[in-house]
């Protein structure tokens, strides 16, 4: 793995005082009155909400420079080798207008990348170093202004690429929020004043716990993806570096993993539960707005018989970058803050919560996504030479063959926690069992042919909700757009499974769905190539850049729309 620490454009770690020899810096404090992001005057001033709880601020984020238009191109298909017969795939966008710029070494001096694809990745590299607030990095600049589980991780995969160190502090940051009982919270919050919508103020979580670097944070998790990362970070590092940096994560992680069991698969069903859609990573996926959407506060539902959404519009704040037809709507984002509270009211804790009205889904991409750690926490702590416990490893086995009781007509469905029964919307989730590595060779083959069907995979890459599902809107959040983070991870499932030809197109059509928008956008339209939601977004640069690096070739065949995978 080439490493480039000392031509890297991010700050070396050492040079900002952290290496991931040495502890991760502490905050000063967790209480709530100290911390500059609550109760404070200004942007995070708390005010009321029809969910009744949390903040709503008045200032405006300015909206940053509108995506390039659409890049114009007519609908081709290429046969898919490694798929079955007549399955096609997509072609990646054709290139823009201007001719092709000669080769330039790439920066991982190997394949020479075009010059347009350099330069592509230094507009990556440069998101990530806006986007840097020292050990941690900010989704964003403005939606997103603090630390997210997984897209730390995401980060760091792309990170490794450019200074090895600092990829490791993004990861061991993490453990600075990690909660008493093991839990790593889906938000640490960084001290600034940045506004976010769903800030301390509604959580409240330094009254339930003091976390390990004494720093505010959200009361749920995320999907696990830290041992993913760390592995790839690992592959960077010379042993002695690999070794010391898995023995300092690796019991962090391991309690992580226990709690997710001991907290969230109770029953030892081998499926952990959420209790929000934010830890799915996924808020407003069908799947998660079915269960969310009978929950919503009476306020809610009353205003917006009396004003429809517009009085609802008004009241929130998370869509003055991002207009409110590229999130979720305003009714579904107050029954989240409804839930919050609901949380918030059960001390976080989940057998208090299975007693409320709380929506509780065996997520499958979360479990999926849990099964892959497990393989890599185990990598992670036989080098660490630290045991995992057998109760642990019993739970992790468990989790594998549990997963087969998610299919249904051809496809992998999340579950009821407390009904037992499958909710039955197709999504991008119902492909990330690719991604663990358990789905039985005789459901490979369909499972990939619905995959690569023009219902999912549309024009300019891989639809989060199927094209001709009613729920499907292109620009909308998780309800139809291309997320870089899903590719990725289904790109990593088809090799393992020998389809990379099917890999290697998802990813050249990845890195050609951003060249053609021209910038990192958090998710594109699957219908026109546009770019929606936030700017500037950190995980697309990252796994930009790692693809760059791992699959330079994808980037040289990109361009070719005639390209036959
Ligand atoms: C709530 C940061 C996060 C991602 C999630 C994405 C979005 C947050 C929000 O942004 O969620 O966690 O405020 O909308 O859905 O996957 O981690 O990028």
């Amino acid at each position: 793995m080439p490493a480039q620490s000392s031509s890297s454009p991010i700050t070396p770690a050492s040079a900002r005082g952290a290496s991931p020899a040495a502890a991760p810096p502490e905050t000063p404090t967790g209480r709530a009155a100290d911390h500059p992001t609550v109760g404070a005057a200004g942007p995070n001033r708390p005010l009321a909400d029809p969910a009744g709880s949390g903040a709503v601020p008045a200032v405006d984020v300015p909206r940053p420079a509108g995506p390039a238009d659409p890049v114009d191109v007519m609908p081709t298909t290429v046969e898919a080798a490694g798929s079955p017969a007549g399955t096609t795939v997509p072609a990646a966008p054709s290139a823009p207008a201007t001719p092709p710029a000669p080769p330039v070494p790439s920066p991982a001096g190997e394949i020479p990348l075009p010059a347009d694809l350099a330069a592509l990745r230094e507009t990556a590299v440069g998101v990530l170093r806006a986007n840097d607030l020292g050990d941690i990095t900010r989704p964003s600049p403005t939606l997103y202004p603090h630390q997210w589980l997984w897209d730390s991780c995401f980060i760091a995969i792309g990170l490794r690429h450019l200074d090895p160190a600092r990829a490791a502090a993004e990861l061991l940051s993490l453990l600075r929020g990690q909660w008493p009982g093991g839990m790593i919270p889906h938000v640490i919050f960084a001290e600034t004043t940045d506004y976010y919508h769903a800030g301390p103020q509604r959580w409240r979580c330094d009254r339930v716990c003091t976390t390990a670097g004494g720093v505010q944070s959200t009361g749920v998790t995320q999907p696990p993806m830290i041992a993913e990362a760390a592995v790839r970070v690992g592959e960077a590092m010379t042993r002695n570096e690999r070794v010391d940096f898995y023995r300092r994560l690796a019991p962090g992680l391991i309690r992580f993993h226990e709690w997710l069991y001991r907290e969230r698969d109770p029953d030892d069903s081998g499926l952990v539960a959420l209790v929000h859609s934010w830890e799915s990573g996924m808020d407003n996926t069908p799947t998660w707005m079915e269960m969310t959407k009978p929950v919503a506060p009476r306020t809610v539902r009353a205003l917006r018989r009396i004003n429809g959404d517009d009085a609802l519009d008004a009241l929130r704040r998370d869509s003055k970058e991002v207009p409110p037809d590229e999130r979720l709507t305003s009714a579904d984002l107050f029954t989240l803050y409804r839930i919050v509270r609901e949380l918030r009211r059960s001390r976080y804790d989940f057998r208090t919560i299975r007693d409320t009205f709380v929506p509780l889904v065996q997520d499958v991409a979360f479990n999926a996504i849990l099964i892959r750690a497990n393989e890599h926490l185990v990598t992670i702590a036989d080098e660490a030479g630290i045991p995992i416990p057998r109760w642990l490893s019993r739970s992790m086995r468990r989790s594998r063959a549990a997963m087969n009781e998610l299919w249904s007509d051809g496809l992998y469905f999340s579950r009821d926690f407390r009904t037992g029964e499958l909710l039955h919307h197709p999504t991008i989730a119902s492909f990330l069992p690719l991604y663990a590595g358990v789905v039985p060779d005789d459901q490979v083959d369909g499972l990939v042919k619905t995959l690569l069907s023009p219902r999912y995979w549309a024009r300019y890459g891989i639809a989060s909700v199927p094209t001709d599902d009613p729920a499907f809107l292109p620009r909308c959040y998780w309800q139809g757009p291309v997320w870089v983070n899903m590719n990725w991870l289904i790109a990593d499932g088809l090799d393992r499974y020998g389809r990379r030809e099917a890999a290697d197109a998802i990813r050249a059509n990845t890195v050609e769905v951003i060249r053609a928008s021209g910038s990192m956008f958090e998710y594109y339209s699957p219908l026109d190539g546009s770019g929606a939601g936030s700017n500037r977004f950190s995980w697309t640069s990252a796994l930009l850049i790692d693809i760059l690096a791992t699959h330079p070739q994808v980037g040289l065949t990109s361009a070719d729309s005639t390209r036959n995978p």
